[in-house]
């Protein structure tokens, strides 16, 4: 699936899908029955990858750019560069969230989840639920 410039709003199907969203600001949207092996291929915008119609939680790395299981049986993504994805909408299960370089928001919502944002200006949500951050930069964890 590709598409123009502009703000676009892409979601995989079954099979193994490359999104690609190219310029302008995008939004990808899988779910846990949708799964497959798809590609995300942008590095132009501020991007999100929204992961929160899932019932499960998942564990992503987003500054990784070979093939990753987000919940092993259901869904692997792979993106194309480690600018790929800026923002991230976690699930409501427990979700271990890696950022990349980028100023990343990243969203945890329900759930015990864990997040690092690596370098950048980062903006956690926690959500509810008892959450971990990890302050790469200031060497500093907070239990919550
Ligand atoms: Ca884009
Ligand atoms: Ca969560
Ligand atoms: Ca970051």
């Amino acid at each position: 699936m590709y598409s123009g410039s502009g703000h676009d709003y892409l979601t995989g199907g079954i099979a193994n899908d490359l999104l690609a969203g190219r310029s302008g600001n995008d939004t990808y949207k899988v779910q846990e029955f949708l799964n497959g092996a798809d590609t995300i291929d942008d590095s132009v915008g501020v991007n999100t990858l929204d992961v929160s119609l899932m019932n499960v939680g998942v564990t992503v790395d987003l500054a990784r750019t070979n093939m990753q299981s987000l919940y092993p049986g259901y869904l692997s993504l792979k993106f194309t560069s480690i600018n790929t994805i800026s923002n991230f909408e976690g699930t409501s299960g427990n979700d271990t969230i890696l950022g990349n370089s980028l100023n990343n928001e990243i969203r945890g919502e329900g759930g015990h989840d864990v997040i690092e944002g690596r370098a950048g200006n980062d903006r956690y949500v926690g959500g509810p639920g008892s959450d971990r951050f990890v302050f790469s930069g200031l060497q500093l964890v907070l239990l919550s």
